[in-house]
C-alpha cells in the first residue's frame, strides 16, 4: 500500500512557496514570514481552545483604539503575533487592530513586508464558544530598505490600497482550526492535527461558486439601511419561478461568515449605513485581506460604489462599507447602488 504523506502548510510553504520566491527572485524571505504566522496561530488556537480551562475568558479593565472592551484573549493573540513577526527578520512594519500606532521590530530585524492583522477578530463572542479568528494580509515594503536592507519602515508602508497585497489569509479557531491562505498562485485551507501540531491541506485550491443561495447581514440594522441595500436584501428574500429565496446565514464573527461564505458560496455584508456612513469593519486588517482572499477565490469584494481592493487609505484604522462573496450575487449589489447613484 502507497504510504502518502499529507502535504502540510509548513511543506507547502517550504517547496511551492520557496520555489516560487527563488524562481522570482524576490527580496526578503516570504516562507519565514509565513511560518512565523502559522506559529503565531498554533499558539493562539490552544489559548483559544484551552481559555475556559485556563481562566482566559473574561475582559480587561481597558478598551482598545475602537472603543471595544478588551479580552484577555485579546492581549494574548495580539502580544503573540507581535512576538512571531518582529522576531521573523521578515518584518518592515505591522498594524494590529489593538495596537493604535504601527509596530515595528528592532532595526537590527527590519526585513521587506508589511502586515495587517486582526488578532482575533469576533473576540466579544468568544465566551460564548463561538467561531473566532485570526486575520492577516502581506504587502511588500514600499519605503527604501537602505544599503543594508536594515532601514526602519514607516507609516506610508502601512497604508497601502488591497491591491497592493501579495498574500492575506485567516486562521479559524472553532471546533477545528482552520488556516485559510491565499496567494497570487490560488486559495488553499489547511486543518491542524493537534496530533502532530501541524496544519493538513484540506481544502486545496478553493473557489467560490458564482451564484450563491444565502445571505449574511445583521438584520437588526435594518431600520438603518440605505435604499440599495434594502432594494438587495428584498431581492434576497423574493422567490418565483426562476429563484428560491436565499437563507440568512449570520454567525457574528467575520471569519466565521467569510469561511462559510467561501466554501458555499454567497454573500456577506457589512454595509455603511444611516449611523456608519463607512460601515463596522475595518479596512486594512479586514475588508482588505477578506477581499483579496475572496477575489483569488474567484469571487468579489466591493463597498457597493467601489472595489474594496482600490481604496487608498489615509488612517491605519480606517473603515470600509463591505459586500463580498459570489461574483453574481456581487455584481447584482453594485448595478444596484449604480441603479440608485
Ligand atoms: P455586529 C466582531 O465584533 C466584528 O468585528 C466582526 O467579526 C463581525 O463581522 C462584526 O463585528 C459583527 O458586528 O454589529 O453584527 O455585532
Amino acid at each position: 500500500m502507497e504510504v502518502r504523506p499529507p502535504l502540510t502548510l509548513s511543506s507547502f510553504i517550504l517547496f511551492e512557496e520557496r520555489r516560487r520566491a527563488r524562481a522570482a527572485g524576490e527580496k526578503g524571505d516570504f516562507c519565514a514570514l509565513l511560518a512565523s504566522i502559522q506559529s503565531a496561530c498554533k499558539i493562539i488556537s490552544r489559548a483559544v481552545h484551552r481559555a475556559g480551562v485556563d481562566e482566559l475568558h473574561g475582559a480587561l479593565e481597558h478598551v482598545n483604539i475602537q472603543g471595544e472592551v478588551v479580552k484577555r484573549l485579546d492581549v494574548l493573540s495580539n502580544d503573540t503575533l507581535i512576538h512571531f513577526l518582529c522576531n521573523s527578520g521578515q518584518l518592515c512594519v505591522a498594524t494590529s487592530e489593538e495596537t493604535e500606532d504601527i509596530i515595528r521590530p528592532p532595526d537590527y530585524l527590519t526585513g521587506e513586508f508589511v502586515v495587517t492583522f486582526d488578532p482575533l477578530d469576533g473576540s466579544s463572542n468568544i465566551d460564548a464558544g463561538v467561531n473566532v479568528g485570526t486575520i492577516f494580509g502581506i504587502y511588500r515594503r514600499i519605503s527604501d530598505s537602505g544599503p543594508d536592507g536594515r532601514q526602519p519602515g514607516n507609516i506610508q508602508d502601512a497604508l497601502q490600497p488591497p491591491k497592493n497585497l501579495i498574500a492575506a489569509g485567516y486562521t479559524m479557531y472553532g471546533a477545528s482550526t482552520i488556516l485559510v491562505l491565499a496567494t497570487e498562485q490560488g486559495v488553499n485551507g489547511f486543518t491542524l492535527d493537534t496530533g502532530i501540531g501541524e496544519f493538513i491541506m484540506t481544502h486545496p485550491e478553493i473557489k467560490l461558486p458564482t451564484r450563491g443561495k444565502t445571505y449574511s447581514i445583521n438584520e437588526g440594522n435594518s431600520a438603518s439601511w440605505d435604499k440599495s441595500t434594502t432594494e438587495f436584501i428584498a431581492y434576497c428574500k423574493s422567490e418565483d419561478e426562476s429563484k428560491k429565496c436565499y437563507s440568512l446565514r449570520y454567525i457574528g464573527t467575520m471569519v466565521g461568515d467569510v469561511h462559510r461564505t467561501l466554501c458555499y458560496g454567497g454573500i456577506f455584508m457589512y454595509p455603511a449605513d444611516a449611523r456608519a456612513k463607512n460601515g463596522k469593519l475595518r479596512l486594512l486588517y479586514e475588508c482588505g485581506p477578506m477581499g483579496y482572499i475572496v477575489e483569488k477565490a474567484g469571487g468579489r469584494a466591493t463597498t457597493g460604489k467601489m472595489q474594496i481592493r482600490d481604496i487608498q487609505p489615509v488612517e491605519l484604522h480606517e473603515r470600509a462599507p463591505i459586500f463580498l462573496g459570489s461574483k453574481l450575487d456581487v455584481e447584482q449589489v453594485e448595478a444596484i447602488y449604480a441603479k440608485n447613484s
